[in-house]
């Protein structure tokens, strides 16, 4: 059993709309707690993050509301560094994606200590490549992987210094929606990606195996992040970024048997969840499932509902 800390992360400015700073209460009313709670774990809650505007940094054009990420991603990089070093399971409630700089930079330092390589599972339709200079819309959710990697565009933002993830232990799953400037920098720097047309002829259970065992063999970390919009718009509609074809119920559901299986992983996003936008409640509710089945609810323990 695990101690797990809850990290609310209520940021929406990466990502050009309102709605994502509902996330994190969503994701608790419809219960991420008492889940996890119910399975065993114990569970630590601080409520969210209230990070201070990064006034020390200057503006950019091509970064939209760079001060308030920054701020975010400062905050949650010390959060989740600090949870880790305490031997506790960071759970980040999002928020927009732009908080993965923070987290997945948390969890790079943390790994630097221990001296064991970070993994990277992006759970996503889209990279999140581009950088200020390659953006096309200047959103920062669109920016993290490039951030953790350490594209150089980023270097006025933060210190030189800061312990990067290698794009070869980045493995990108369920893909469909990638910019022409993000298509040749993830093939320039070796991220490992797995779209949409690999899923479905590969299957799941086979790129999850190759994935777990290099981690496996690297006594590695693994961080996943997971983005709504993985999820196919038709069962998770809260989200603003919806790209038609996306996994299935029972491919996301089998991922997360998986990697519980596994027993790898070491922090776990969930991002991009807009309630503004979403059905009843629906894909808080997967999102729920989902987080549930990484942390062990086998599919012979779901409840059954009436229709
Ligand atoms: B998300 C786009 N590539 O950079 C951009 O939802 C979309 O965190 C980014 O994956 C989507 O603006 C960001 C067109
Ligand atoms: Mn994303
Ligand atoms: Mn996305
Ligand atoms: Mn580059």
């Amino acid at each position: 059993m695990k101690s797990i800390t809850l990290i609310g992360a209520p940021i929406e400015e990466g990502s050009g709309r309102r709605g994502a700073a509902m996330g994190p209460a969503a994701l608790r009313i419809a219960g991420i707690d008492t889940v996890l709670a119910e399975l065993g774990h114990t569970i630590h809650d601080d409520g969210d993050i209230r990070p201070l505007p990064a006034r020390d940094l200057a503006n950019h054009p091509g970064a939209n509301n760079l001060q308030t990420v920054a701020a975010f991603a400062r905050a949650l990089n010390d959060a989740v560094h600090d949870t880790a070093r305490r031997g506790h399971f960071p759970l980040i409630l999002g928020g927009d994606h732009a908080l993965s700089m923070g987290s997945v930079s948390g969890m790079a330092r943390y790994a630097q200590e221990v001296g064991r390589p970070l993994f990277v599972l992006w759970l996503d339709a889209h990279a999140d490549f581009n950088s200020p200079v390659t953006s096309p819309s200047g959103n920062m959710h669109g920016m993290p992987v490039a951030f953790f990697c350490g594209q150089a565009e980023f270097a006025p933002v933060l210190p030189k210094d800061r312990p990067l993830v290698d794009p070869k232990r980045v493995y990108q799953v369920g893909i469909r929606s990638v910019d022409e400037r993000e298509r040749e920098e993830i093939a320039e720097h070796g991220v490992n990606v797995y779209d949409m047309r690999a899923i479905d002829e590969m299957g799941m259970a086979q790129i999850m195996r190759k994935i777990l065992d290099e981690v496996r063999v690297s006594n590695g970390l693994l961080h996943v992040s997971l983005d709504v919009d993985f999820i196919d718009p038709e069962i998770a509609p809260g989200v603003g970024t919806t790209v038609p074809g996306g996994a299935t119920f029972r491919e996301a559901h089998l991922i997360m048997e998986m990697l519980c299986d596994s027993g790898l992983v070491s922090s776990l996003d969930v991002v991009e969840l807009n309630p503004f936008l979403d059905d009843r409640g629906k894909s808080a509710r997967i999102l729920v499932e989902l987080t549930a089945s990484l942390f062990g609810r086998r599919i012979l323990d779901r409840p059954t509902r009436s229709a």
